[in-house]
């Protein structure tokens, strides 16, 4: 099975269990509800971590919800076809997760009140885990080497297109009271202060024991081992289980071990290019 891409005003989607149709309706008709809270990211920033700090949030640290529900049935991944028929069943206060650019999200937005937490990831880190997913779903091409990953990365020639564009089109949001950005790296290096200003952000007051058991049961190992949500019931159909799992390493640099003094020369290159205008410094740089 190869897997297409199709174009949707200019950015790249996977054909499977997407659609113009269910882009457009997001970007058009899609009412987002002032208790909303989206988890966004570019694909693989730390998307599912968050997912699971923000449910575990939502349960005070119990981590029962967790161990019995998907991820993915905990807050849908919106712009997919079945995410939306989730998201439209799902009761409100509504957790929904998605990687649309800024520009392709509900203009709804607008005129809500609804909280978006944006996790970032260095970007040298994401092209790596996103060079070896690609070869586990179904819904991407593989690539052919890192080489010619690279360029398709640097020029947003993969699904969700470009990262800068991602990543200045949701920075441009900072200052907005409802805009909380936060990094992978910050995650790592200190998850307990990290859940302390996602609480403080979505107004929810932890005990230091809920704090405890939301640091515990978000760990790497307690989700590399939690099947609701490290992909291992995600349909064949989708997921290559024999080639890889979404629990890969997680940790930081491992872009190191996978490209050559050359490849990242040239990301750097192309990285200052593309970023310096923003004016933000985060700890990768
Ligand atoms: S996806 O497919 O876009 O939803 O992927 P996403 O969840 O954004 O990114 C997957 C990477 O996040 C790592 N991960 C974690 N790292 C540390 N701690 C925890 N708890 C955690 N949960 C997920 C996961 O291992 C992927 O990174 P790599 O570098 O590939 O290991």
């Amino acid at each position: 099975m190869t897997a297409e891409y199709f174009t949707y005003e200019g950015v790249l989607f996977p054909c499977m269990n997407f659609s113009s149709e269910t882009l457009s309706y997001m970007e058009n008709e899609f009412q987002v509800q002032d208790n909303d809270i989206f988890n966004i990211t570019y694909p693989k920033s730390g998307t599912t971590w968050m997912l699971e700090i923000l449910s575990l949030i939502r349960c005070e640290g119990d981590p029962g919800w967790v161990r019995s529900v998907p991820n993915w049935e905990r807050a849908p991944w919106v712009e997919s076809q079945s995410g939306l028929e989730a998201a439209l069943k799902y009761p409100p206060p509504r957790l929904l997760t998605s990687h649309l650019p800024v520009q392709l999200f509900p203009k709804s937005l607008q005129r809500s009140k609804a909280k978006i937490i944006y996790t970032l990831r260095s970007p040298k880190d994401v092209l790596v885990s996103l060079y070896h997913f690609s070869y586990i779903m179904h819904i991407f091409k593989s690539p052919s080497s890192m080489d010619t990953f690279l360029e398709d990365f640097l020029s947003g020639n993969v699904p969700y297109s470009s990262w800068f564009d991602h990543v200045t089109g949701w920075m441009g949001l900072r200052g907005n009271e409802n805009f909380f950005s936060i990094t992978y790296e910050e995650l790592q290096q200190d998850l307990s202060g990290s859940v302390r200003r996602i609480c403080r952000f979505l107004g929810k007051e932890l005990s230091e024991e809920q704090l405890a058991a939301v640091v515990e049961n978000a760990s790497f190992q307690s989700m590399k081992g939690n099947k609701m949500s490290n992909f291992s019931q995600m349909s064949d159909e989708y997921m290559d289980h024999q080639k890889g799992e979404l629990m890969r390493k997680g940790i930081c640099g491992d872009w190191r071990n996978h490209l050559s003094e050359v490849q990242s020369q040239r990301f750097d290159t192309v990285y200052q290019e593309r970023m310096q205008r923003l004016g933000v410094t985060f700890p990768w740089d």
